[in-house]
Formats: C-alpha cells, sequence, structure tokens
C-alpha cells in the first residue's frame, strides 16, 4: 500500500497541518524554524523536511529478524529547514554544509563531503566515483545523523561526477533523545529528505522505476544510511516515520518484500508514553546490548536450521523469519504465508528452539553457549563462521543466550499478529472493554519476555512498568530498543488523568517535575503522519 506512493510536499501550510492530523499546534514550531533559519542565515529556507519518531505497541527486536512490528508515529518530530549558499566561497568545498542546532548544546558544525577517486585508472581518467563523510560512530555526536542523511543521498545520486550544493541547514526537534522513540531514525530520514529536496531530487527516482522516489524507497534509504552510524538497525523506526498515517497503527512486515499496512486503533483506549529517564545510546552499548542481540539471533536462526535440515546458503545470513518460512515450505515468489499458517508455524518453533540449549556447558539454567560451542552448533568452520557472522560487526560476550533470544523473538512475533488480529476484529466485537484487555494482556507478556528472555529491559524500565499497571494500565511494556528510554501503557480513555497523576506521584525521577517539564517526560499520544516536506515558494 503506502509505500509505494511518493513523499508529500506541501507548498500550503493549511494543507501541511491539516494532513498531520493530531492535535499539537503544529503552527508556531514550523513558523518559528523558519524565522530562526532568517535570523541565522539571513533567507528563509527553500525547505523544511518533517519525520516523526515513533512508538512501538508490539514487536520488540523482532524486525531485523524480518518479522512484522506493529509501530505507530507520534506527534513529536525532528524538522529540518534548508536552503542552498547563495554565494558560497570560493573556498567552500562542493557540497560542503553549515550544520545548527536550535537546541544550544548541539554546536554548530561545518563539513564537507570528500570526493573519492578511483586510484587503480589513469590519471587522465580519474572520476569522482563516490563521496565520502567522516563519522564518528565511537561517540555520540548530533551531526552523524545529519551526515548519515547527506551520504546516502551523495551515494545514490551523485555517483556520476555531479556536485550537490553547498547549503545551510537548521535542526529542532521534539522526540527526547535516546529513549526508545526513535530521534535516531527521524534525525536520519529528516536529513536524508532535507538534502533529497534542496539538491531537486525528491523528483527523481534513483532505480529508474517511476517518476519520484516512494515512501518505501525512502525507508530504504534511510535503514541504509543509519547503519552508518555504527547500528545494525532493522527498518522498523525508518518505515513508521515515513509510512505512518493519522489515527492508525502500521503493521510493517519486512518479508518477502517492505510492505505496510494501517491497523485501526480501538476506541476507548489511548497510549501513554513514560520516560524512565535512563538514557541508552545504542551506537555506544552496540556491541554488549544491540549489535550483539543481531548476531545472536542470527546464529540462532543458523542453527536451527541446521538442526531442521534446511537449505541454507554457505554465506547466506539466514535470518529466523526465513528459517520459518523454508520449514513451512513458504514460496518466497508468491508472498507471505497466510496469518494462520505463520502462527502454527511459530508454535511448532518454541519447541524446536531446545537445539539452541548448550550440549556441553552446564550453564546452571542461563542456556548460555560459549563462542566454541555456538561455533561447533552452527556447522561451520571457525574461519567460516568469522567471516559470515563477526567480521562486520562489533561484538563482545563470553555467552551467547540463542534460545532465549529465539524465544523471544518467536513468541514477540505471534503476540504481534495476535494484537493485530484483534485490532483488526475490535469493530465488530460485541465487548469493547474485552478487546482492550487482550491487547493489554499481550503488552504484559511482551514486556516480561524482554525482560527476561531478551534481557533488554533495565531495573527503571521494570519499575515504571509496575508502576503503570498499578496506576490503573490495562498493560505496559518498553518501547524500542529498551535498556532505558520509554515505555508504553494503554490506559482507558476515562482513567488517563488519574493514571497520569499517579505515576507522576509514585515514579522517583519525577518527583518535583511540574508543568511542562512533566508533560515532556509522561504524555498521552495519538498516531500521526509519516514524514513530508514544505516547499516555500
Ligand atoms: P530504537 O532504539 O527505539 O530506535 C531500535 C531499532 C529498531 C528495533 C528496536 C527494537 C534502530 C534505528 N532502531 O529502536 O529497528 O530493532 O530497536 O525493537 O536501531
Amino acid at each position: 500500500m503506502a509505500a509505494e506512493q511518493p513523499i508529500p510536499v506541501y507548498t500550503n501550510l493549511s494543507d501541511l497541518y491539516g494532513s498531520l492530523g493530531t492535535s499539537l499546534n503544529h503552527a508556531e514550531k514550523w513558523n518559528s524554524i523558519a524565522e530562526e533559519f532568517q535570523q541565522r542565515f539571513g533567507r528563509k529556507p527553500a525547505y523544511i523536511a518533517r519525520a516523526p519518531g515513533r512508538v512501538n505497541l508490539i514487536g520488540e527486536h523482532i524486525d531485523y529478524c524480518l518479522f512484522g512490528v506493529l509501530p505507530a508515529a507520534i506527534e513529536r518530530d525532528i524538522l529540518i529547514a534548508i536552503g542552498r549558499r547563495p554565494n558560497p566561497n570560493a573556498e567552500d568545498a562542493p557540497g560542503s554544509v553549515v550544520a545548527e542546532n536550535v537546541q544550544t548544546k548541539y554546536t554548530r558544525q561545518v563539513f564537507a563531503p570528500a570526493p573519492r577517486r578511483r586510484a587503480s585508472v589513469s590519471e587522465e581518467e580519474v572520476r569522482l566515483e563516490e563521496w565520502h563523510l567522516d563519522i564518528n560512530t565511537k561517540q555520540l555526536r548530533w551531526e552523524s545523523y545529519v551526515k548519515a542523511g547527506y551520504y546516502g543521498v551523495l551515494i545514490n545520486y551523485f555517483a556520476g561526477g555531479q556536485n550537490p550544493a553547498s547549503v545551510d541547514l537548521l535542526v529542532t526537534g521534539t522526540v527526547p533523545a535516546g529513549s526508545g522513540l526513535s530521534s535516531s531514525a527521524a534525525m536520519v530520514v529528516a536529513s536524508t529528505l532535507a538534502f533529497l529536496a534542496v539538491n531537486e531530487k525528491l523528483e527523481a527516482n534513483f532505480t529508474g522505476n517511476g517518476p519520484k522516489i516512494s515512501k518505501g524507497q525512502l525507508v530504504e534509504m534511510a535503514v541504509a544510511n543509519e547503519k552508518r552510524v555504527g547500528v545494525n538497525s532493522g527498518g522498523m523506526d525508518q518505515a513508521a516515520s515515513v509510512i505512518s498515517v493519522p489515527s492508525s497503527a502500521l503493521y510493517i512486515s519486512f518479508f518477502p518484500e517492505l510492505s505496510a499496512s494501517a491497523v485501526p486503533l480501538p476506541t476507548g483506549a489511548i497510549f501513554i508514553i513514560a520516560n524512565s529517564l535512563v538514557v541508552s545510546d545504542k551506537a555506544v552499548t552496540a556491541k554488549h546490548n544491540y549489535n550483539l542481540r543481531v548476531v545472536e539471533t542470527l546464529a540462532a536462526a543458523r542453527i536451527l536450521a541446521r538442526h531442521l535440515e534446511l537449505k541454507v546458503g554457505k554465506t547466506e545470513k539466514v535470518t529466523l523469519r526465513e528459517v520459518v518460512g523454508r520449514l513451512a515450505g513458504e514460496v518466497e515468489e508468491v508472498g507471505a504465508m497466510p496469518v494462520e499458517w505463520l502462527l502454527e508455524t511459530l508454535k511448532r518453533m518454541e519447541r524446536e528452539i531446545e537445539c539452541l540449549k548448550p550440549k556441553k556447558s552446564s550453564g546452571e539454567g542461563q542456556f548460555g553457549v560459549t563462542m566454541e560451542e555456538m561455533i561447533e552448533m552452527s556447522g561451520m568452520t571457525a574461519e567460516e563462521f568469522k567471516e559470515v557472522y563477526l567480521s562486520w560487526v562489533e561484538v563482545e560476550a563470553t555467552q551467547f543466550q540463542l534460545y532465549k533470544r529465539a524465544k523471544h523473538v518467536f513468541s514477540e512475533a505471534s503476540r504481534v499478529l495476535q494484537f493485530r488480529q484483534i485490532c483488526l476484529a475490535a469493530e465488530s466485537s460485541p465487548s469493547p472493554s474485552d478487546v482492550i484487555k487482550d491487547l493489554g494482556k499481550l503488552m504484559n507478556e511482551s514486556q516480561t519476555s524482554c525482560d527476561e528472555l531478551f534481557q533488554c529491559s533495565c531495573p527503571e524500565l521494570n519499575e515504571l512498568t509496575n508502576i503503570a499497571k498499578d496506576a490503573g494500565a490495562i498493560g505496559s511494556r518498553l518501547t524500542g530498543a529498551g535498556w532505558g528510554g520509554c515505555t508504553v501503557s494503554l490506559v482507558a480513555e476515562g482513567d488517563v488523568d488519574a493514571f497520569i497523576k499517579k505515576v507522576s506521584a509514585t515514579y522517583g525521577p519525577y518527583k518535583g517535575l511540574q508543568d511542562t517539564a512533566l508533560s515532556e517526560v509522561i504524555f498521552a499520544t495519538k498516531p500521526s503522519s509519516g514524514a513530508c516536506v514544505y516547499k516555500f515558494e
């Protein structure tokens, strides 16, 4: 559906605000970034690119295993105002960027891409082949996300020796960083869009398959771009940020290809986001947390495939979703298997994963395996295993928790499908309160699985979800990568104020916070629309 559509470009503010379909007063934000740009750079911007953050309602850490997830875009977003520098100085390198941020803690950055020349051709023939931008993946730097978006535009659109425009840009945003609401994906999507727009590439399509870049292609570019910041993310956040529609969640499936469909949410309940105030920086902790989980799930998939005697290419990084498909005899070319069939196979997988438990090391109920044992279980030589699974990513662990990770992934994948089915059937349900209870139950099970099996929760997230349930939430879970960041709770519409009051009074880090400060950390949210561009005329 929506993945084939072009990116909306507005030239009229009332159309733009109408399309956002949310309750926040957007006009002020858009006017203020345009004015601020004018003040800083002495002219109006040419474009403002917008990309929202997202809340994941259910389906954690399964997107990179290619299982479907159910996020929704939130009203909080990143805006990037951008304009060509009218008279670039002679010494300005082609495509140079002056990047400023409204938040003063993020300081002004000036950078330019460097053309890479192919060394193997003769001097006369040296052509601009690719571009290089220095991105520091060891340190958290705000401009890395701007550069990551720019990178994809350079590689995809400026490979033929053309020069990109020199630009000034200004970033502002209301998605809290490191909180599981995808500020990073929102930054990368907004940056990709801003550079596409300012270089007049929104109208072109680099694959040549149509007149304009589609939402799906922007998602693909943004996913590849975000990898440059050092995290091997799945595509959930970028897809939610680009493709979402107001008032619905988005079921995003990645297999056999990216597709997205709106899932109406039942009436009578509201999703409330609460920030644990533990900042988790995925890029910095990747080798122990996020990237390690990516490797663990891939290794589990390889071992399961071997145990089930399924065909896997020698160097193929088969995913858990592909293992399920191959076991069920799914034919990729025909499309994904029907939901009932998938649910059945997932149930079977929950039994098959016994083969992931250690055979040698006792593990004392922990079920972890050592690197040596994992390699042996995979049937690969150490060299092959390292080449396929460890050469592209840095991970650090003494025990690899293959059993627990796979158990989480299969059970979470089936919770997403059940959640979606309940929402789709809600309209005809005789008892709306039972619908909400069933959704809440799935959210609670998801939280337990994230905590105990995937080990991506933390004491504060556990405390906050428990407080939320005591304060009347029907379901409460962490959202996003975890290890800090936000929770999402499902609360009956009539109970929202009392719920916020109780949580604010009970969660230690919220004590003393009032009004705006409090509404920054705990707030109700409505599903918002996806990314767009405003063009000044
Ligand atoms: P966060 O950290 O919430 O942006 C990350 C990944 C997602 C997904 C979730 C866990 C990135 C950009 N996003 O989300 O793809 O894997 O963790 O479900 O890395």
